[in-house]
């Protein structure tokens, strides 16, 4: 387990580290998309990341976000083609989770590294670098942030809770009905959009926020960042699944059953 850690955590500083010393050529585009880019340096962090991982590791199998086209993103399909032995840990990398704040400069992007087997997070990191925050956590370790525990908040109704969560607009089935953010608007004191999941649900396991949700996000965004925040005392929920999306909620567990009433009610996603 310490050893995962401490993988994780190499990986997720060196694919960090290259965005943030290459913030100067960070509109270098590789594909633009209606509401999302994929930027040269994912594909850089990506393969700082990986060759982290290999050197270390080279037995294991790796899941990466830029790999998409070749691989099920979810526990248990086909890791990348490089994959090894069927019950090889696999390695889960987002190299910069927040490509678009990355792009316009916001601070709001991570790294994020988890490694499984058999479809149990071992460990996690989530590296921020533009806020200097390193969130870690093994299956039966603390959550850390820079080496401190972190707790979710004791916040214990929804009037009283602020809700981060994801407007992507990818494509029509992944959107927010405006019913539903009208209601969830009603419902928490606020609701923020903040734009990396995994930093979102990192903010849950710190207690800044009180719940987190988004309709289809994929494995890469939640790996790291649903350990720690499990970690810290928040309860954890895949709502659906639609390929190789997943509907997920982070609570501090005080109020998960009332988010997920909420979110579960007739005409929501
Ligand atoms: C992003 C997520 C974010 C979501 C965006 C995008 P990416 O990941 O972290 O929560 O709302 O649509 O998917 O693409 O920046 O790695």
């Amino acid at each position: 387990m310490q050893f995962c850690l401490e993988l994780a955590i190499l990986a997720a500083r060196a694919g960090g580290q290259h965005a943030r010393l290459n913030r100067h050529r960070s509109s270098d585009v590789h594909k633009a998309f209606a509401h999302d880019i994929k930027l040269q340096l994912d594909l850089e962090c990506q393969a700082r990341v990986v060759d982290t991982i290999q050197r270390h590791a080279p037995t294991h199998a790796i899941l990466a976000e830029e790999d998409e086209g070749d691989v099920a993103a979810l526990p248990g399909g086909p890791a990348r083609a490089s994959a090894r032995a069927a019950d090889a840990p696999l390695w889960i990398v987002d190299p910069i989770d927040g490509t678009v704040n990355y792009f316009h400069g916001l601070p709001m992007w991570c790294c994020s590294v988890a490694v499984q087997q058999g479809g149990r997070t071992l460990a996690g990191a989530v590296y921020a670098p533009d806020l200097g925050e390193l969130y870690t956590a093994t299956a039966d370790g603390p959550a850390l942030l820079n080496g401190e525990p972190l707790r979710t908040s004791e916040t214990a109704t929804l009037e009283d809770a602020i809700f981060l969560t994801g407007l992507s607009q990818k494509n029509e089935s992944d959107a927010v009905p405006a019913t539903l953010v009208e209601r969830l608007a009603q419902s928490v004191q606020k609701i923020r959009v903040l734009g990396a999941a995994a930093l979102d649900i990192c903010r849950v396991a710190r207690g800044h926020a009180d719940a987190y949700w988004e309709p289809a996000i994929h494995l890469w965004d939640m790996a790291a960042a649903g350990l720690i925040a499990e970690r810290a005392g928040a309860r954890t929920t895949v709502l659906s699944r639609r390929g190789t999306r997943v509907s997920f909620v982070a609570t501090n567990a005080h109020i998960h059953d009332a988010v997920t009433q909420l979110l579960t009610a007739r005409h929501s996603p």
